[in-house]
């Protein structure tokens, strides 16, 4: 089964003036189309083409031999998962958010600092992102295509600083287009999802989410009923086996 380039969740005008539609279709149809093309030509006839991305990316991390089938999987994940980052319409954080913002970050405008220091103090191209780890709230960056996931985080919020997203808008600006992201772009009602979702800090939930959030780049009314389904997935056989886990986890077996 080929990987497939996720439809934009919004229009190419739809972030304007923050980002321009130039800068969608360059970095959309240029940049995202030619890892999602990468990654199929890369995995033809090997056991990564019957995997899914995030199995690919698992897998191939690390891998000294794998690591163009690692960046360009791990850059369509991150691309799929950005696109959904955004919205035209962006509100503030919601209730739950920003409480958690406080407790574990120190409040939105520490937040926002750390986030554009991590996101400008990343030398070279790579991403900026809020995870959660291990329960926790936390600002990370991470170098060229790496993910979250590889080390155990869930991807709550990601800034693109490679210079193809930013440099035709902002030119050498990139800490004015992370402020600017924050400010005026990002889509938190995605975020909290992704908070609600993973806040279980159990594989079943993660997994279902992130089918949910490919949907969700594909249709954006989508996501709520595939949430549900994530969590009624909980309540099944999975659920009992998380818990068997989590009893042993808790006493030291696991
Ligand atoms: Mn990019």
């Amino acid at each position: 089964m080929a990987f497939d380039l996720p439809k934009l969740p919004y229009a190419y005008d739809a972030l304007e003036p923050h980002i321009s539609a130039d800068t969608l279709h360059c970095h959309y149809d240029k940049h995202h189309q030619g890892y999602v093309d990468k990654l199929n030509k890369a995995v033809s006839g090997t056991p990564y083409a019957d995997m899914s991305l995030e199995e690919v990316i698992q897998k191939s991390a690390d891998k000294g031999d794998e690591t163009g089938i690692f960046n360009s999987a791990a850059q369509h994940w991150n691309h799929s998962f950005f696109w959904s980052c955004m919205t035209g319409k962006s509100t503030g954080p919601t209730e739950e958010l920003t409480r958690r913002i406080e407790s574990d970050l120190g409040g939105f405008d520490d937040f926002a600092d750390l986030f554009t220091e991590s996101a400008t103090g990343q030398f070279g191209s790579g991403w900026a992102w809020l995870v959660l780890d291990n329960g926790k709230l936390k600002v990370t960056a991470t170098p060229n295509a790496e993910p979250p996931m590889i080390h155990g985080q869930h991807a709550l919020l990601t800034c693109d600083v490679w210079e193809h997203a930013y440099y035709l808008d902002y030119q050498n600006r990139r800490e004015e287009f992370v402020t600017t992201f924050l400010k005026h772009l990002v889509n938190w009602d995605f975020v909290a999802e992704n908070l609600r979702m993973q806040g279980e800090g159990n594989h079943a939930a993660g997994r279902a989410f992130q089918d949910a959030q490919h949907d969700y780049a594909k249709k954006p009314e989508k996501v709520s009923a595939n949430a549900a389904e994530a969590r009624e997935a909980l309540e099944g056989e999975e659920a009992e086996e998380l818990e068997e886990a989590r009893r042993k986890t808790a006493a030291g077996q696991g």
